[in-house]
C-alpha cells in the first residue's frame, strides 16, 4: 500500500477566510456563537490534512522507527525521516540531519543549554538576552549561569514601543560575550527583531546566536542560511502541528562537538559495560522511542503552510495587523502595547482596558465567542518594563478575517458596557 504522506489541499487557495472550511474545529459554535480564534500565539488549530496523517500514521504505517527490518517499520522511518527533510527545507536548513525533534521550543532551547553551555561556558562568559523573551528563553539561561557560573545579561527594551534594533545589541557585547539567546517575534507585543544584522554583529564578536523562532517560523519566512544564525528553535503547535513536538535546527559543527542532551536507546552508536559512543547527528540528540506521529504531522502542517506561501501569510498577517490596531486603536480608554507600525511588528496584540482586569475582559469575549489570551503571556520582566501585571492579547493566524477583528471590536464594546458604572 502506498504510504499515506498526505500533500497539503491548499493548492490555488490564500490566507484568509476561506481556509476556515479546512479546520474541523472552527466550525464549532461557542456559547452559541460564531467561533472567533484569536489566541494562535498560544497555539493554533490544525487543518483537516494534519489531522489525517496523524491517523493515517497509526491506522496504516504504525511501527518503531530505525529498528525493523520489516514493511511497517521501514514506512514508519520513512515518514519520520521524510518529515525531517521538509521541516529542514521549510527553514532553508542544508541537510535534513541539522534538525533535531523536540518537545517544542522550551526543550530545543533546554537542550542548547545543557549540550552546548554546559560544555563550553566558563565562569565570567556572558549571555545575552532580551527583556522582550518568553520565560523559556530565559529560566534555561538562568539555570546555566548558576551551574557554569556566567552571566546573564538583558538587552533593555524601550517602554514606548518595545523595539530593538542592531545597535541595542551592539553596544552589550564585552569580549566575554558567548552566547546572544533572543526571539525573532515577541508573544506578547509582537516586535519583530533585525536578527540578520545582530547575528553579523554576534558573529563579529565570537559569539554563538540562538533564535527562539517560536513566534516568527509559523508566520514569516524563515531561512536560517540567510540569517546566517546557529541555532533556531521552534513548536509545531503554532504552526497548524501537533503539541508535543517542535524542532532544534543547528549549525553542524556547533552540533557535532555538542553533548548528547539525554541516555539511552537510538543515541548511542555502541555501549560496553563501561562506557558508550554516540549515534550521529541528529540521533545523539534523540533518546529512546521517540513521537512519531508528531512530527509526521509537522511535515504535514508545512506542506500546507507552503503551499500557501509564506510570504502571503506574512501580507494577510500584516493587513489584519494593520486593520486591528487601527480599530482597537478607536476604542476610547483601550491601551495598545508594542510597535504601532504593522512591518516592525507580527499579528500579535496586546492591550489592556480601562482599568478592568485582563481576565475580566477575556471571559466576557468568550462569552461572544471570541478566545483571547489574558495574563503575563509568560513574560514577566517584560511586563515589568510595560508596567503591568497583565494584559488581554490577541493574536492570528492564517484562518482569521477582518471580519474577526469586527467580533473582537464588539465584544470589546460589550465588556466595556459590563465594567463601566
Ligand atoms: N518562545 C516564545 C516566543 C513563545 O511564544 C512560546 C510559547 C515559547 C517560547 C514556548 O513554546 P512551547 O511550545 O515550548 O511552549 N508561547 C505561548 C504563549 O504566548 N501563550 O502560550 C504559549
Amino acid at each position: 500500500m502506498a504510504i499515506a504522506d498526505k500533500s497539503a489541499t491548499t493548492d490555488g487557495k490564500t490566507p484568509g477566510p476561506g481556509l476556515r472550511p479546512d479546520f474541523p474545529i472552527l466550525e464549532r459554535r461557542i456559547n452559541d456563537r460564531r467561533l472567533v480564534y484569536l489566541d494562535n500565539a498560544a497555539s493554533s488549530q490544525k487543518p483537516e490534512s494534519v489531522l489525517q496523517a496523524l491517523d493515517g500514521f497509526y491506522r496504516h504505517h504504525n511501527a518503531n522507527v530505525h529498528r525493523g527490518i520489516h514493511t511497517l517499520s521501514q514506512e514508519a522511518t520513512d515518514l519520520y525521516e521524510g518529515a525531517r527533510a521538509k521541516v529542514a527545507a521549510f527553514v532553508g536548513a542544508r541537510q535534513a540531519s541539522q534538525i533535531i525533534w523536540t518537545r517544542g521550543t522550551t526543550e530545543s532551547i533546554n537542550l542548547v543549554a545543557h549540550s552546548w553551555g554546559r560544555k563550553f561556558l566558563q565562569p565570567g562568559d556572558e549571555i545575552l538576552t532580551t527583556e522582550l523573551e518568553h520565560h523559556s528563553n530565559i529560566v534555561p539561561w538562568q539555570f546555566l549561569a548558576k551551574a557554569t557560573g556566567s552571566v546573564l545579561k538583558y538587552v533593555p527594551v524601550p517602554e514606548h514601543d518595545t523595539l530593538l534594533g542592531a545597535d541595542d545589541f551592539a553596544r552589550m557585547f564585552t569580549p566575554r560575550t558567548r552566547l546572544v539567546a533572543l526571539t525573532q517575534m515577541s508573544n506578547v507585543v509582537g516586535t519583530v527583531l533585525p536578527v540578520k544584522e545582530i547575528a553579523e554583529i554576534a558573529h563579529q564578536h565570537g559569539a554563538v546566536v540562538l533564535v527562539d523562532g517560536a513566534q516568527s517560523v509559523p508566520h514569516m519566512p524563515v531561512d536560517v542560511v540567510d540569517l546566517d544564525v546557529d541555532f533556531m528553535a521552534f513548536s509545531a503547535h503554532k504552526m497548524l502541528g501537533p503539541t508535543g513536538v517542535g524542532a532544534l535546527y543547528g549549525r553542524m559543527e556547533l552540533l557535532r562537538t555538542m553533548d548528547p542532551y539525554q541516555g539511552g536507546g537510538d543515541m548511542i552508536a555502541t555501549v560496553s559495560m563501561e562506557k558508550s559512543t554516540w549515534n550521529a547527528v541528529p540521533h545523539k540528540f534523540e533518546a529512546g522511542t521517540p513521537y512519531i506521529s508528531g512530527p509526521i504531522g509537522l511535515g504535514s502542517a508545512v506542506d500546507y503552510l507552503a503551499a500557501l506561501g509564506m510570504e502571503n501569510v506574512q501580507a494577510h498577517e500584516r493587513e489584519i495587523t494593520e486593520y486591528a490596531l487601527e480599530s482597537l486603536g478607536k476604542i476610547p480608554r483601550l491601551t495598545l502595547y508594542g510597535p504601532r507600525d504593522p512591518l516592525s511588528r507580527g499579528a500579535v496584540i496586546a492591550f489592556n482596558v480601562e482599568d478592568v482586569h485582563p481576565h475580566d475582559i477575556g471571559q466576557v469575549l468568550d462569552s461572544q465567542g471570541v478566545a483571547v489570551r489574558a495574563g503575563h503571556h509568560c513574560a514577566q520582566p517584560l511586563m515589568r518594563v510595560l508596567g503591568v501585571g497583565s494584559t488581554v492579547r490577541a493574536s492570528f493566524y492564517v484562518y482569521n478575517s477582518r471580519d474577526d477583528v469586527d467580533a473582537l471590536v464588539d465584544a470589546i464594546a460589550t465588556a466595556k458596557g459590563y465594567f463601566s458604572d
